[in-house]
């Protein structure tokens, strides 16, 4: 078998990585466990009451492999991955690695019309999903231009990949790749509601698991990982995939939605050292906490990223837990954090430091640096950052110049060299977290017969944390009212993910506009 290993340097700062020449980055995640004796021991375990060595993921990846070559799809080529957080995630994502396919896992909250973008946009070979989302699934895959060869649900009675997997070798070959070869791709949502895929390399998951993982957690093979964030962000598949791989570590999986009591009793039983959370759910957590102590004996830490963590979520829950919140800030282009608060670093209301590995830079529009305190577009450079976005070279040389990426965020810096959020430079909102474009849901609002004209800004709830707001002009103002509000609400919960409904409806008589017609969303705001 060829090297596929990397040897790691602990010793310098940043921790330096030597890749051997022909890479297939299964093989350092996955089979690296049993070379290290660790097939007996717990990779996944799920509030379901599912366990998993690393021996049997080992078998279940490869399994998966052979199962999609089975099926026809080949080196290159892209399988989209509609899946909840499930040992299969894991079967399907470094199966497909393993053998020179690019998995494409997608958010598994949103609807028919975005995964037929996804289908033609990413021309893919097939599609895997769990049985829950067929109903956004299959008539996503009726309506597409493109018909992948390959659509198959993962469980279920006819044709599904539990099924095909018992027919198939335990044994595969790693499809010989480079380190810095297609690896996977992760969607990332632009302004204009159109996402773009982000193309990741070999090396990528290597470099965050490292430098953040072991370089800021300090992970080891003893941590447990619980992540609210699902594996389809950046931000979960980093934190309960990646990252406990790379170390050797566990993760608990939770199949359903997060919700603060459903997260407290996972922590409760299944004892996890290391937390992820967003902003939002620790606000709701928060609240729960006011009825009564929970435990959270176990953790050793708790992460947010997403969107900035206010002060004051930070302080309460310290407070109330005496654990600390480490804020950092990530990006799917950057596939993981690069900006971080640290056990022995943190300031409340700060995304922290930059992780030792990745370079910051804060300029001005003439793209110069600014001085302290001054505030200026983001950029970063680190060896994680995607390849390319696919599809788009434009966007691609945009976002992307000279290996540093344009993060699209507003921060300065203080004299201690710790880097505080401001917001963003484009209209886009992050709302629990997830990525949430204005113009989508004015877009939903005016398809609404009685709506004329719809403008949606971000507005801070009492929490510190944003929301959205629509303002809405109607064809007749006489029909404005709580019934026309609440039918305006169900109409866009009806048609848009279920996060991106607005919070606030505000009619009004019209919009403030420029001169040439564009609304003024500052002045809503
Ligand atoms: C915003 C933050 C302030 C910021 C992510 C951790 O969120 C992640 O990736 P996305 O591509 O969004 C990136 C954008 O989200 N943001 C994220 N974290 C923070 N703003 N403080 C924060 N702590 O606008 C950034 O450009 O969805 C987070 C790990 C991996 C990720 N992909």
């Amino acid at each position: 078998m060829q090297d596929h290993t990397v040897a790691v340097d602990r010793s310098t700062t940043p921790t330096s990585l030597t890749f051997a020449p022909v890479f297939n980055v299964a093989v350092a995640f996955i089979d690296r466990h049993i070379e290290e004796g660790r097939s007996d021991k717990l990779a996944i375990r799920t509030t379901k009451g599912e366990a998993v060595t690393f021996g049997a993921l080992a078998d279940s990846v490869n399994r998966t492999g052979n199962v999609l070559q089975g099926l026809g799809i080949k080196r290159g080529e892209r399988v989209l991955m509609v899946v909840k957080d499930c040992p299969q995630f894991f079967g399907l994502f470094w199966g497909a690695i393993k053998a020179g396919i690019i998995p494409v896992p997608l958010n598994t909250l949103l609807r028919a019309p975005d995964y037929r973008f996804m289908i033609e946009d990413s021309e893919c070979a097939g599609i895997v999903y769990s049985p829950e989302y067929a109903t956004e699934v299959e008539p996503a895959l009726a309506a597409a231009a493109l018909n992948p060869k390959v659509c198959l649900p993962i469980a279920g009675e006819g044709e599904c990949l539990d099924a095909l997997i018992a027919d198939v070798s335990s044994e595969l070959v790693p499809v010989p790749a480079k380190p810095e070869d297609d690896c996977f791709w992760l969607y990332s949502s632009g302004t204009t509601g159109t996402p773009k895929g982000a193309v990741h390399v070999h090396r990528d998951m290597v470099l965050t698991s490292e430098l953040y993982g072991v370089g800021i957690l300090g992970m080891r093979d003893s941590d447990v990982c619980f992540s609210a964030a699902k594996l389809f962000f950046a931000y979960g598949l980093g934190n309960a995939m990646t990252m406990p791989l790379w170390t050797g570590a566990s993760a608990v999986l939770l199949p359903g939605p997060p919700t603060p009591q459903v997260v407290f009793d996972v922590i409760e039983q299944y004892k996890p050292t290391l937390f992820f959370g967003v902003p939002t759910l620790y606000a709701a957590q928060l609240r729960e906490l006011d009825q009564g102590p929970q435990d959270l004996s176990s953790l050793r830490a708790c992460i947010s990223a997403g969107e900035a963590l206010p002060a004051d979520i930070f302080r309460r829950w310290h407070e109330k837990t005496g654990c600390l919140i480490l804020d950092g800030i990530g990006s799917t282009e950057a596939l993981h954090i690069f900006i971080s608060n640290r056990d022995d670093g943190y300031r409340p209301g700060s995304s922290g430091r930059p992780v030792p590995g990745y370079d910051a830079a804060i300029l001005d529009d003439a793209g110069q640096e600014v001085s302290v305190g001054e505030s200026g577009r983001l950029k970063i450079r680190g060896q994680s950052n995607a390849a390319y976005y696919w599809n788009d070279p434009e966007k691609t040389r945009a976002i992307m110049v000279d290996g540093w990426l344009d993060t699209g965020d507003t921060y300065y810096r203080d004299e201690e060299g710790y880097y505080y959020f401001c917001g963003r430079n484009d209209d886009m909102l992050k709302v629990g977290g997830i990525w949430c474009s204005p113009f989508e849901i004015e877009a939903k609002l005016i398809e609404h017969p009685r709506v004329l004209e719809a403008a949606v800004v971000g507005k801070a709830a009492d929490d510190g944390l944003i929301k959205p707001a629509a303002f809405v002009v109607l064809i007749d103002a006489g029909e404005a009212g709580d019934a026309m509000a609440e039918e305006l609400l169900q109409h866009c919960k009806n048609g848009l993910a279920k996060y991106k409904y607005p919070r606030w409806i505000t009619f009004s008589d019209q919009l403030p506009k420029t001169a040439t017609g564009k609304i003024q969303r500052y002045k809503l705001r």
